[in-house]
């Protein structure tokens, strides 16, 4: 009976594993009025690779895009020295480990900074990344971030990449 047990219990953990190695979240354009139309989704798998980064979207601006884990689960608009910023809801860039540095997917710093999300020139991106410190776990009551302007894995000369304001955001449902 004890043995039973244990392997009904091992075989409910992988279950459990299985159900959380992907999760898909839908991305909506974010504007000082809120939370606007949807441009797509991104899937995030658990790979041997690390975290599979799948974007299926439109509706974005040709080049490169900074692409984070915020913190908190929130695309909304917020009030900043009296001005409703896109996307301010979400916080900053997801950072457990509370390191303050903006180093990309390879560095030390943030562990929600993705590798930088490319736009094709009729707006599409589909291009996959990994990012190898992540894991799907992670992400789970956080939101995910696409910023107008690129990365530059680094809080010079700009911080938190240089990306800019905040263009499209979807909160990750579990
Ligand atoms: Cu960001
Ligand atoms: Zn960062």
């Amino acid at each position: 009976m004890k043995t039973f047990i244990a392997a009904a219990l091992a075989a409910l953990i992988v279950a459990t594993g299985a159900q959380a190695a992907s999760v898909t979240v839908t991305m909506h354009q974010t504007s000082a009025a809120g939370i606007g139309p949807i441009l797509g989704t991104v899937v995030f798998q658990d790979t041997a690779r690390g975290l599979r980064i799948a974007p299926n979207l439109s509706g974005l601006s040709e080049g490169e895009h900074g692409f984070h884990v915020h913190e908190h689960p929130s695309c909304n608009h917020k009030e900043k020295d009296g001005k409703h910023v896109p996307g301010l809801a979400a916080g900053g860039h997801f950072d457990p480990a509370n390191t303050g540095k903006h180093l990309g997917p390879d560095g030390d710093g943030h562990l929600g900074d993705l590798p930088v999300l490319y736009a094709a020139a009729d707006g599409t991106a589909t291009r996959e990344s990994y990012a190898a410190r992540l894991k799907t776990s992670d992400l789970a009551g956080r939101s995910i971030m696409i910023h107008a302007g690129g990365d530059t894995y680094s809080d010079t000369p700009a911080p938190l990449g240089g990306g800019g304001a905040r263009a499209a955001c979807g909160v990750v449902v579990y």
